[in-house]
């Protein structure tokens, strides 16, 4: 059964284990995600990686998010992948996407905005207020400037929530909540090309060749038809999705922006957030699918809900834009999922037929998501159940190591090894 408190000297192996882990995996002022599987660095995985730096070296922890904004476009947009040195361990690399003008070169598209959060974590805890907020005065501007970017770019129509036009942006590459927005025409004419992610781990657990070419679709299209241009891509990409992973971690981290702005005394800067918040909070209103007591994504070119139930349908409980009686359907969905599986929360809904244990964002756990939930939890006062996430987590990497992702069933660790932002959730939960 579930084990409630480890042994301190467990405790503190685990501890060493991943300050370990976020030590060799860093290139110098950035983490890498992995060694070899993913050589860059990644947007949401850094700042998450940041907040696990905090724990124990400060400084370190500042110069991560320093770095990610350093390659921030002109219009605000912060990229998901930095490619700051050359690897050839990773496909689609820099001379694939060919994206214009940053310091470094960038893909072209973004990934869930967790900045904020982590910089107000950060300043909050700092042990060296003046420098912090020397810090925070430099990062301020930058974050709002993405966060506007998501409105301008990705919400043309002001509907209080923003489009993901490619999966990866999501986070949640394969995610089985854009099976029907992933079904357009792949292009007869893509480029042939060569994947490296089979190269270090299993091929039965990593997303298909269809999927592939529907993500190398997108790219190409957004390259070839107007160079990135976000405002032309919001209108040319078959592919429109509100996902609910971004719009989550968007509106919980306008909550910590705003409360940046206060600390700043920037008036004018929190009149305009909280416009975000309010239309935010009627953005989620249509994402709510009542008869399954869950959100739910929405296809924005049909306007059909997806129907898949995912584990980012918690998330609006770490948004805080759940109202009581949605975070009462959530919770009773949730427990039901969890009599089906033996270690919380996966990545899909277990009763769904298209579950697959072992593969990717279609079943199995991911431990940053799981700090989310258990968070969102929590706020609205469901203890025990977060305590469930919480020790299920720690139980994972205590039994399988700090592994990318888990098996819901048997607990066993799959994909990358010595993974950053894994390292960074234990330090979090445990120091
Ligand atoms: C890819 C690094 C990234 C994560 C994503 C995850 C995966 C694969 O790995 O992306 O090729 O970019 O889906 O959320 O940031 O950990």
């Amino acid at each position: 059964e579930h084990e409630n408190e480890l042994e301190q000297s467990t405790r503190d192996q685990i501890v060493k284990d991943s300050m370990e882990v976020l030590r060799s995996n860093d290139r110098g002022g950035y983490t890498v995600p992995a060694e070899g599987l993913y050589p860059f660095q990644w947007n949401w995985d850094s700042a998450i990686v940041a907040a696990g730096w905090a724990v124990f070296d400060e400084l370190r922890a500042w110069e991560e998010l320093e770095t990610l904004f350093s390659d921030q476009w002109k219009d605000g947009m912060v990229a998901s992948i930095n490619f700051h040195k050359f690897s050839k361990t990773y496909f689609p690399g820099p001379e694939i996407w060919g994206t214009p003008e940053n310091p470094s070169k960038t893909s072209g598209i973004s990934q869930p905005p967790v900045a904020a959060l982590s910089a107000r974590f950060m300043y909050e805890h700092t042990a060296h207020p003046v420098e912090a907020k020397k810090n925070i005065e430099d990062l301020f501007p930058k974050i709002l400037a993405w966060h506007r970017w998501w409105y301008k770019a990705r919400d043309p129509n002001n509907t209080g929530v923003v489009a993901i036009l490619h999966p990866w942006e999501s986070g949640m590459d394969n995610s089985p909540a854009w099976d029907e927005s992933m079904t357009f025409p792949i292009d007869p004419t893509l480029p042939p090309y060569e994947r490296q992610d089979l190269t270090h781990v299993n091929a039965n657990m990593r997303p298909t060749k269809d999927t592939y070419d529907r993500y190398l679709t997108l790219l190409y299209r957004f390259k070839r038809e107007n160079f990135y241009d976000p405002d032309k891509l919001y209108e040319i990409s078959p592919f429109r999705v509100t996902d609910l992973c971004v719009n989550s971690i968007l509106f919980r981290a306008n909550r910590d922006l705003r409360w940046l702005a206060l600390q700043l005394g920037k008036t004018d800067a929190v009149a305009e957030i909280e416009g975000w918040l309010d239309n935010g909070f009627e953005g989620f209103k249509k994402l709510w699918d009542e008869e399954a007591g869950l959100f739910k994504c929405q296809d924005q070119i049909t306007g059909k809900l997806e129907d898949a139930a995912i584990s980012a349908a918690f998330l609006p409980l770490f948004a805080g834009v759940a109202t009581r009686e949605q975070a009462a359907r959530l919770v009773e969905n949730l427990s039901t999922w969890l009599k089906h599986v033996k270690y919380s929360v996966p990545s899909l809904d277990p009763q769904d037929p298209r579950f697959e244990q072992l593969r990717y964002w279609r079943g199995p756990i991911w431990l940053i998501i799981n700090w989310m939930i258990s968070n969102g939890l929590r706020h609205y006062g469901y203890d025990k159940l977060a305590d469930r996430i919480r020790n299920d987590s720690i139980e994972l990497t205590n039994k399988a190591g700090l592994r990318e992702y888990f098996d819901p069933v048997t607990g066993d660790g799959a994909g990358g090894t010595k993974f950053s932002w894994t390292a960074a959730m234990c330090l979090g939960w445990l120091d």
